[in-house]
């Protein structure tokens, strides 16, 4: 276990540096040079003529969606010229460029040869153009027909002791179309085996909501940021992963809202923003953002939430009724004596040690908050990929409900989703989880019984693969084997898969790392011209605000080959199920509107859905606490305060906290480009950022190579030849980037309830690196 396979040396995770060039990290965001990178991606990869066209055409009313994060789009103004930011275009250059991967392709390269490349050389190949299939014990992908694929897949599904022996996973690009037939499926079919990235990113949070508020999704509309006192940013990194939130800051800015930032990094986009698409902003003049910056310790947010609560409850004790929203409390929450109680407990001083911030900070964002309810709290992947994620999400409840800051204008939970259609994604029913009210609709609606036992979640899937209880893994985008933990073991896993399919836009590494036999199904991407029986077709996403929107690509695909995702699911339905069937997959297979008109019927808030679907702009979903009407998980229309521990971390002597973030010119595991510009580091991601005490106390020097170990659980789990920069970190704190750290994060180091893997926390020792006897 845990070693290199002889055939596949190092395919998981190759360990080799590039040329690493540090420069001063930046105080701002954007302006010049984000237009400028913006620009040098797609001429590159999509030409000027296709370029243009795609970008003029992104997030406008009747063009298409951003394939990237989930930030929503204006309600009402759109600009004329550009709805969409630097990482939107660069998004944009990776689908539409013209490089593409034919039979050809595949006969010259082998799949050991590609495995040796790093995650930017293979992603830089291009879009795959058509089916192919790596039998058992072959060197080569070859190609395919797509009659023939489906053929091999539907055999070996029914070959299958129980359908629970596969697994379906999604990541969060699939349209609501897709996404619904997709796991009609994989129900009729039999199982409920449908892990998704949700398991890896903002489960802490829908569990958290769910259990808090009775609904796990966010109450905030766009709207809410212009009239709004305070934004706190909690654990999210904008300027990189949903840059066009920074429009909607500097708006809040304008209308006199201020803003907290809570990061244990400095991040430029946090700090500063230069518009491009103003006057001021291309002059190179910045607004600023964060008014109070807390640079927390790795997990110290709940300590910090604690303090803040402590200060605003003795501020209230010191004006009685002022500080606290009692009528919000008396006919809402429950349990608000016995959280004061709770909260008693704790000593400011050991939080704000825990939190690693200043008592006099933590007051400073206590006064902030003192006088006002207009509260908007944003939080991302710093908060739930934590042990205790779920724990501090009902922590920002607790904070929310105290100020009654939940359910009116300029107030309300903003948890910032990922991927462009995630959020959909669960709503359509891509879950591991799903409600037995749900399954009763599916049954109402189709007539087949959906099984009823919980499927594996991604953490699940990984282990029972391991395990030999996984023998067929079907991926619907998504790049498995990077984006998990522990990747040696979960490369193990999936060599013992039997089959593995891919639905790919482009080729990435879960597709080099394999079992017995594996399949990469070609599709269209969101910018993609999408035409079924001579007539063009739209899908519909909803983003992180639930609104729900059209999409229509408009590019004129690379290939004649490529067909949507929902005809794979349709056709691979056919295939398999047959006559066993009782769903009509023909239709849907041809048309997106019949797909609409059975949502319409099966998924609630989707009435009229064919209607709605086509006003411009899209519709809001129902939001009952958004309205200020509460079911919690409890029954009683009431939001329940909760209790939590502080989190303990053990930690060993010589051991650090390391937490793993995104650079600026990736999306996930898709590496753009080699620079992460505002934190000024060039053409390396291989890199440690250290506190330049802790690397006097250590002996590393800037440029030092070390390797990085990590025990947990007995099990040496070592990422060799990284590169420390300092960096202005707290000590004993250290980040690296996701993917190549993802080596170190223990399978089985996941998060209480929602079970999402501790990629913001795991602990770690530093060593000089030593180069491998067997190399
Ligand atoms: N360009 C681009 N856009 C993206 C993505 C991308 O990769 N590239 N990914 C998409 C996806 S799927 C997601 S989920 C989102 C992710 O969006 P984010 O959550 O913003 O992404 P991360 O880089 O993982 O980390 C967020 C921030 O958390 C901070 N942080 C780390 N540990 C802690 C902690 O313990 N406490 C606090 N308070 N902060 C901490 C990091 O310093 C970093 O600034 O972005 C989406 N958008
Ligand atoms: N250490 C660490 N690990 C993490 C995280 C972290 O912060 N730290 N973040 C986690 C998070 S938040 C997430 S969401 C996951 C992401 O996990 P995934 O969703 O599995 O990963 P992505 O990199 O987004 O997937 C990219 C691949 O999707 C395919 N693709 C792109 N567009 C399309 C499309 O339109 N259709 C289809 N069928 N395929 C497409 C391409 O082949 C591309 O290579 O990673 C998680 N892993
Ligand atoms: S903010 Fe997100 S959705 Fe909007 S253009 Fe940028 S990457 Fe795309
Ligand atoms: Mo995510």
């Amino acid at each position: 276990m845990n070693k290199h396979s002889k055939e596949q040396p190092a395919a998981e995770n190759p360990e080799e540096l590039l040329d690493l060039k540090l420069t001063k990290p930046e105080k701002w965001a954007a302006g010049i040079p984000a237009v400028s990178a913006a620009m040098v991606d797609i001429l590159q990869e999509a030409g000027f003529v296709r370029g243009m066209e795609g970008l003029f055409k992104m997030n406008k009313k009747g063009g298409f969606d951003c394939s990237g994060c989930a930030w929503p789009d204006p309600d009402d103004d759109r600009s004329p010229i550009a709805e969409y930011c630097e990482n939107g275009a660069k998004a944009l250059a990776e689908e539409a460029t013209t490089k593409k991967l034919t039979a050809e392709f595949f006969a010259q390269n082998s799949v050991e040869e590609l495995a040796k490349l790093n995650d930017y050389e293979i992603g830089k190949k291009g879009r795959i153009a058509q089916p192919v299939y790596l039998p058992k014990g072959a060197t080569h992908y070859q190609p395919i027909s797509w009659d023939d694929a489906f053929k091999q897949i539907a055999a070996k599904l029914n070959s299958l002791a129980s359908p629970n022996e596969a697994a379906f996973y999604t990541s969060g690009r699939t349209s609501n179309e897709a996404s619904f037939t997709y796991q009609l499926f994989v129900r009729e079919y039999g199982t409920n085996n449908m892990p998704d990235c949700s398991n890896m990113c903002h489960e802490s949070t829908s569990v958290g909501l769910a259990d808090a508020i009775g609904i796990g999704k966010g109450t905030v509309t766009l709207n809410d940021f212009y009239d709004t006192d305070v934004i706190i940013i909690m654990g999210q990194n904008p300027g990189t992963n949903h840059p066009r939130m920074l429009s909607a800051l500097e708006k809040a800015k304008q209308n006199g809202s201020k803003i907290i930032a809570v990061n244990p990094l400095h991040e430029a986009g946090l700090m500063g923003f230069k518009n491009p698409q103003t006057v001021k902003g291309l002059l190179g003049i910045s607004t600023h953002l964060a008014d109070l910056y807390l640079q927390v310790k790795i997990n110290g947010d709940m300590a910090l939430l604690l303090a803040i609560e402590k200060l605003l409850y003795k501020a209230e004790m010191e004006t009685p009724g002022k500080v606290f929203d009692h009528e919000f409390i008396k006919n809402n929450t429950e349990g608000y004596v016995a959280f004061l109680n709770h909260l008693n407990q704790f000593e400011l001083e050991y939080l704000a040690a825990e939190a690693g911030i200043p008592v006099a900070q933590i007051q400073q964002a206590a006064d902030m908050l003192k006088n006002t309810s207009r509260i908007i709290i944003c939080w991302a992947m710093g908060v739930t990929q934590q042990k205790n994620g779920v724990a501090t999400v009902k922590e920002i409840v607790n904070l929310s409900i105290l100020k009654g800051a939940i359910g009116k204008p300029g107030a309300g939970l903003c948890p910032v989703r990922g991927h462009s259609n995630v959020q959909g994604n669960r709503t359509m029913m891509i879950w591991d989880k799903p409600k037995p009210k749900q399954l009763d609709k599916l049954k109402e609606v189709f007539g087949f019984e959906p099984p009823r036992d919980h499927g594996y979640d991604v953490v699940e899937s990984i282990q029972a693969m391991h395990a030999g209880k996984l023998k067929v893994f079907f991926a619907m985008g998504g790049n498995f084997l990077s984006a998990t933990p522990d990747t040696l073991y979960t490369a193990d896993a999936m060599r013992k898969l039997e089959m593995a399919v891919h639905v790919s836009t482009k080729l990435n590494r879960s597709h080099l790392v394999h079992g017995d036999e594996t399949l990469i199904l070609p599709t269209l991407s969101r910018s993609d011209k999408d035409v079924v029986n001579g007539e063009a077709q739209f899908i519909s996403c909803e983003n992180s605000m639930g609104v729900v929107q059209m999409s229509k690509g408009i590019l004129e695909p690379i290939s004649k080959d490529l067909v949507n995702e929902n005809q794979i699911v349709c056709r691979l339905a056919k295939a398999t199920l047959g006559s066993r069937s009782v769903v009509d997959w023909d239709t849907y297979e041809k048309s997106y509107d019949a797909v609409r008109d059975v949502i319409a019927k099966a998924i609630p808030g989707f009435e009229d859905y064919n209607k709605k679907v086509r006003i411009p702009g899209g519709f809001y979903l129902p939001n009952a606490p958004r309205e200020g009407k509460f079911e919690s998980g409890q029954n009683d229309a009431k939001v329940h305060f909760t209790m939590s521990d502080l989190p303990k971390h053990d930690m060993a002597a010589g051991e650090y906290r390391m937490t793993t973030i995104r650079s600026h010119d990736q999306f996930n595991t898709t590496i753009y480009g080699l620079d992460d510009r505002y934190r000024g580091v060039h053409n390396e991601r291989r890199v440690i950022f250290m506190n330049e005490q802790d690397m006097a106390e250590a002996g590393f020097k800037e440029g030092e190579q070390v390797d990085l170990y990590n025990n947990f659980g007995g099990r040496e789990r070592v990422a060799r030849l990284f590169v420390v920069v300092p960096y202005n970190i707290p000590q004993g704190n250290t980040a690296t980037y996701y993917p190549e750290a993802n080596v170190l994060i223990p399978i089985d180091s996941v998060a209480e309830k929602s079970n999402t893997p501790t990629s913001k926390l795991v602990f770690i020792s530093i060593k000089r690196h030593v180069v491998k006897a067997d190399k």
